[in-house]
């Protein structure tokens, strides 16, 4: 625990206010746990919004951000520092391995992917090309990729902010991990996959609330 200076819960109020009223104790349970810091927004502000507050909250020099419904494993932090100790241009994701949403069995992911899109801008694994793969001696080195998952990445907190943090127009999620990977790319930084860390991760089949704007117009917009 001496690398991390404090986590930060940060409570989405995702749900409809009756629900919220039966959760008014959660931070005051949380914040229990030491090093934890409970951020809860008073109103519905989505992933975008609440993760802004969150970093502008954070006082340590290189943030991590985590989806709730992730498992880590031992050791899996170091690595993704180290990348961005070296060079704060660096944004890293980890390999995000599956946690069964039927059994919550950890299934570990291929090694041999890097992040993608379609044109509908829908975030899809894809194999890294033929040559890329070729060139790869060691296992251990980081996999340069075109666009990160949205759930889980490290960056230094100034080249965050040099970025322009994330848009905060935007609502919810879904197109908020392209628009931060192409601002590295056009601000001169780089993205990338650091396979000696992994941490799993619940892929749901849908969301369990709702997108009051549509789903399709939340991820243009
Ligand atoms: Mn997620």
């Amino acid at each position: 625990m001496g690398i991390i200076n404090c986590i930060f819960l940060l409570i989405l109020c995702a749900r409809a206010n009756y629900f919220l009223l039966s959760l008014a104790e959660d931070c005051q349970l949380l914040t229990k746990i030491p090093k934890v810091k409970c951020l809860r927004n008073s109103r519905r502000e989505g992933l975008i919004r609440s993760r802004v507050r969150g970093a502008d909250s954070a006082t340590a020099e290189i943030l991590t951000f985590l989806d709730s419904h992730c498992e880590v494993n031992s050791e899996w932090l170091q690595p993704m520092l180290q990348r961005v100790r070296e060079d704060y241009t660096r944004v890293v994701s980890p390999i995000i391995d599956v946690i069964s949403l039927d059994n919550f069995a950890y299934l570990a992911a291929s090694a041999d992917l890097r992040g993608g899109f379609d044109w509908s801008l829908h975030f899809k694994w894809e194999q890294i090309p033929i040559e890329q793969k070729m060139s790869r001696t060691d296992p251990t080195q980081s996999i340069r990729t075109p666009v990160i998952a949205g759930g889980i990445f490290v960056i230094n907190k100034s080249w965050f902010n040099h970025l322009g943090k994330y848009d905060t127009q935007m609502d919810i999620w879904g197109g908020e991990n392209f628009e931060l990977s192409f601002r590295v790319w056009m601000c001169g930084g780089s993205l990338e996959i650091v396979p000696c860390s992994r941490v799993g991760h619940v892929f749901r089949k849908r969301h369990p609330y709702d997108f009051p704007e549509g789903n399709a117009l939340t991820y243009i917009k």
